[in-house]
C-alpha cells in the first residue's frame, strides 16, 4: 500500500486493481478525505458545484425489475403510469429549471428500451433543451446502435445508465438484464461520443466488498465516465430492497461510510464530476459537507428527483451559502488551486 502521507500519484485506470481500492476505504477517515482533497483540487474548483434538474418524461409502468425502483411495474408501489409526455411540456420544464439556476437538465424514462416510434420526439427534446442553453443528459434504459446515433446526432451531450453495484451483487438487485446487457449499452454510447454518465446506489444491503467492485468496475472502464452519480438508496414501500431493508435501522448505510465511497470515487476517477444524487433529502447540511469536501461536485436540485422527494431549491441556496459554493457559471473560472 502507497504511503497514504505522499501525494496520490495519478494512475492509468487499468492499474486500479479491487485491493487497491479497498486499501483505500481502509484507511483513517482524514488520510482518505485528505487524499480525495489532494486529487480534487489538482482537477476541479473546490469551491464549484454544478446544479442539476430531474424531469420523469416518462414515468411507471417499467418491464424490468430493479429491486429499489418505484417504476417497476412488477413493484408494489402506489406510482401511476404515464405515456411519454409532449415536447412543450419538457421544454417548459427546462425553462423553469434554468429560471431557477439550474444549468443541466436530466430526462429520464421508465423504459426497459425506448421504441423506434419514440426517437423523434425525444430528439426534439434534446435539441430544444440545448437550445436553452442547458447541458442535456438522457438516461431511457438500453439503446440500439441506430437509438444511439440518433442521440449523438441531436446533440446529446451525457448518456445515463448505472451499473449500480458490483457484478457479483447485481442478480441480487435485477434480474431481467445482465451487467454485460448494461456494459454494452456504455459501449455504443461511448462510441457514438456521448459522454457516459454511468454510476450507480449504495446501501442496497451490499457489503464494503461490493463497494469496492462496484467502483473498480467503474473506474476500469474503457475510459472512466465522464460523469458518475452515486446515489444512496431511498427506501421505496412496496420495492423488494425498501421492503427488505424497512424498520431495520442498522441495515441502512452508514453516513461516514457513504461519504468514504464519493472520496474513493473522486480518488479513482480524478477527472469525472462525482453527482451526490438520490438520498440527500435524508442527509444533514453536515453530511453533504462532508461529500463536497470528499470530492462530490453536483447535485440535483429542486424539490423532487424522478419520482421521490428532494431537498428544494431554496433548500439549497442556503446550503450553498453557508458553505461558500458557487456554480460553474457564476464562478470566476479556474481549476486546481
Ligand atoms: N430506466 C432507466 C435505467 O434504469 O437506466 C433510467 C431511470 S433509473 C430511475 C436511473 C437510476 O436512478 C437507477 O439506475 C438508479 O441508480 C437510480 N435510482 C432509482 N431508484 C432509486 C432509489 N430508490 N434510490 C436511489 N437511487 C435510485
Ligand atoms: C441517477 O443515477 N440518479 C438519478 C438520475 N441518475 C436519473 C435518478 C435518481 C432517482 C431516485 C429515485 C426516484 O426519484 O424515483
Ligand atoms: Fe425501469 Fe430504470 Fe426503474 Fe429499473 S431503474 S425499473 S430500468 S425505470
Amino acid at each position: 500500500m502507497r504511503n497514504v502521507l505522499e501525494p496520490t500519484v495519478p494512475r492509468a485506470r487499468a492499474e486500479w486493481c479491487r485491493e487497491d481500492i479497498a486499501a483505500l476505504f481502509d484507511l483513517p477517515f482524514a488520510d482518505l478525505l485528505w487524499q480525495a482533497q489532494v486529487v480534487h483540487r489538482a482537477h476541479h474548483n473546490p469551491n464549484v458545484v454544478q446544479r442539476a434538474t430531474l424531469l420523469s418524461i416518462k414515468t411507471g409502468g417499467c418491464a424490468e425489475n430493479c429491486g429499489y425502483c418505484s417504476q417497476a411495474a412488477g413493484n408494489d408501489t402506489d406510482l401511476k403510469a404515464t405515456k411519454l409526455m409532449q415536447v412543450e411540456e419538457v421544454l417548459a420544464a427546462a425553462r423553469e429549471a434554468k429560471a431557477g439556476g439550474s444549468e443541466r437538465f436530466c430526462m429520464g424514462a421508465a423504459w426497459r428500451s425506448p421504441k423506434d416510434r419514440d426517437m423523434d420526439a425525444i430528439v426534439s427534446m434534446i435539441e430544444g433543451v440545448k437550445a436553452l442553453g442547458l447541458e442535456t443528459c438522457m438516461t431511457l434504459g438500453m439503446l440500439s446502435a441506430d437509438q444511439t446515433g440518433r442521440l449523438a446526432d441531436a446533440g446529446l451531450d451525457y448518456y445515463n445508465h448505472n451499473l449500480d453495484t458490483s457484478p457479483e451483487y447485481y442478480g441480487n438487485v435485477v434480474t431481467t438484464r445482465t451487467y454485460g446487457d448494461r456494459l454494452e449499452t456504455l459501449e455504443r454510447v461511448r462510441n457514438a461520443g456521448i459522454n457516459v454518465c454511468c454510476g450507480g446506489i449504495v446501501g442496497m444491503g451490499e457489503s464494503r466488498a461490493d463497494r469496492v467492485g462496484f467502483l473498480h468496475a467503474l473506474a476500469t472502464l474503457p475510459e472512466p465516465p465522464a460523469s458518475v452519480p452515486i446515489n444512496r438508496l431511498v427506501p421505496i414501500e412496496g420495492t423488494p430492497i425498501g421492503n427488505m431493508l424497512k424498520g431495520v435501522p442498522s441495515a441502512q448505510i452508514d453516513e461516514i461510510e457513504f461519504v468514504r465511497t464519493v472520496a474513493v470515487a473522486r480518488i479513482t476517477m480524478p477527472p469525472s464530476i462525482v453527482r451526490l444524487s438520490a438520498g440527500r433529502e435524508s442527509m444533514s447540511d453536515a453530511t453533504q459537507a462532508l461529500c463536497f469536501l470528499a470530492g462530490a461536485n453536483s447535485i440535483f436540485t429542486g424539490d423532487k428527483l424522478l419520482t421521490t422527494g428532494n431537498a428544494g431549491a431554496d433548500i439549497d441556496a442556503k446550503l450553498f451559502a453557508k458553505l461558500g459554493l458557487a456554480s460553474p457559471a457564476t464562478s470566476a473560472g479556474g481549476s486546481a488551486s
